[in-house]
């Protein structure tokens, strides 16, 4: 694969996992497409990487179905023959029992982890089967691998990833269209912060004592599960910190 000539669409790429990959890709020549909701942040990135490669960026909640179609059939045609999609879009909202826990936060973590990942699939899978050619990586979780006490819902959006990563491996092997998944255990992002809206001290908590993966190193993954040559396909990786044996096995110093 050229970089030059192969165009990633990211979703969530303006923070964390995503924001690594696009500067990450980015530095390597690819052509991008970044996506999130925060527009200032996407402006920042296609400023910071335009001198490294082409960007566009599109801006939609990933939730909201229209929304993401008129984001993909607005882009360029230079843009819009997109050769790998990068479902990074994603975050946990609370962590409580399920009858102590947020139906508001259920609603945010099904739409968007789940139901966001299948809309923004829904509007680019088509060309990719048109042109028998492409790469789908999903950002899944070790959450999606185990369940861990009062992850129930986030644990089940991502137990969904993981069904939706192994269906669409199927449905596009015809194809010729690779699909990875990608399931870190911790990352230290702006992730925490998001679960625990906005509580620094208690994000700060999780990360505490041990030594997470940084995005950059699952950024590094990501790259290396790109560059794979055309008859490899890793298509379900999981990618712990050293201080991490499972999802809720961690050792703190
Ligand atoms: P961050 O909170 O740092 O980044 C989340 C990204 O997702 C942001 O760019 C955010 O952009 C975007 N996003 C969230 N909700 C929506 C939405 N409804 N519509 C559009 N974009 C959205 O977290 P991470 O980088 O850690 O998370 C990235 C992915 O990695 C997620 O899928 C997460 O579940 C997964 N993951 C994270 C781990 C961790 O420990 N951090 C471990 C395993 C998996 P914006 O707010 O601008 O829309
Ligand atoms: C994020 C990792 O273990 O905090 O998916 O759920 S965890």
């Amino acid at each position: 694969m050229n970089n030059a000539t192969t165009t990633v669409l990211i979703t969530g790429a303006t923070s964390g996992i995503g924001q690594a990959t696009a500067r990450l890709l980015g530095s390597q020549g690819y052509r991008l497409v970044l996506c999130g909701r925060r527009q200032e942040r996407l402006a920042e990135l296609q400023e910071e990487l335009s001198p490294l490669c082409p960007v566009h960026t599109l801006q939609f909640d990933v939730r909201d179905r229209a929304a993401v179609e008129a984001a993909l059939n607005s882009l360029p045609p230079d843009f819009a023959t997109l050769d790998v999609l990068i479902n990074n879009a994603g975050n946990a909202h609370g962590l409580d029992t399920l009858q102590e826990g947020n139906p508001d936060d259920w609603d945010a973590m099904l739409d968007g982890n789940v139901k966001g990942l299948l809309y923004v699939s829904k509007a680019v899978l088509p060309q990719m089967v048109a042109r028998r050619r492409g790469h789908v990586i999903n950002i899944g979780s070790i959450a999606g691998k185990e369940v861990y006490p009062k992850g129930n819902v986030y644990c089940a959006s991502k137990h969904a990833v993981d069904a939706i990563s192994k269906g669409m491996l199927m449905d596009l092997n015809p194809y010729g269209v690779k699909v990875s998944a990608i399931n870190p255990g911790l990352v230290e992002t702006e992730f925490s912060q998001v679960r625990f809206k906005g509580d620094d001290a208690r994000a700060a908590q999780v990360y505490s004592g041990l030594h997470p993966l940084r995005p950059e190193d699952v950024a590094a993954v990501i790259l290396f599960v790109l560059q794979c040559p055309p008859h490899v396909n890793i298509s379900d990786l999981v990618l712990l910190p050293t201080d991490q044996a499972s999802a809720a096995v961690v050792r703190r110093g």
